[in-house]
């Protein structure tokens, strides 16, 4: 469980990915194998490997993670319903490890009022 990953080489810019979003904290970019008509990966900058490896200091990043992951969802057409998902660890899922929260949201819900 390195730091580095495919995350930390997209964050680098050696592997071309078009972020949805970014600053200094976090980019956001398309996932490669959607799940959902809208599914977006927000990742920190910082190569945490997974939720259970960050640490109190980490506090404000998190936090700061979950609300741009909110604005982002609503400017990609979410509205209200989308879901927010963090696989920890193998067994739940995860294959990169450096944490990063799924946004998945369909766009029809949205389009349906619901
Ligand atoms: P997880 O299973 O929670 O570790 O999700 C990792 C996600 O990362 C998975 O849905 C596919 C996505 N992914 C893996 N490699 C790449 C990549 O090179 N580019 C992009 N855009 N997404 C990737």
């Amino acid at each position: 469980m390195s730091g580095e990953t495919i995350f930390s080489k997209i964050i680098r810019g050696d592997i071309p990915t078009e972020f949805v979003y970014e600053d200094e904290l976090c980019v956001c970019i398309a996932d490669i194998n959607p799940q959902a008509p809208v599914h977006l990966l927000v990742i920190p900058r910082k190569p945490i490997p997974r939720l259970v490896d960050a640490s109190p200091e980490d506090k404000e990043l998190l936090g700061h993670l979950m609300i741009k992951a909110g604005d982002i969802a609503r400017a990609a057409g979410c509205g209200d319903a989308f879901r927010l998902i963090v696989n920890n660890g193998e067994q739940a899922g995860q294959t990169v490890f450096h944490l990063h929260l799924h946004i998945l949201g369909n766009k029809a819900y949205t389009e349906a009022g619901l």
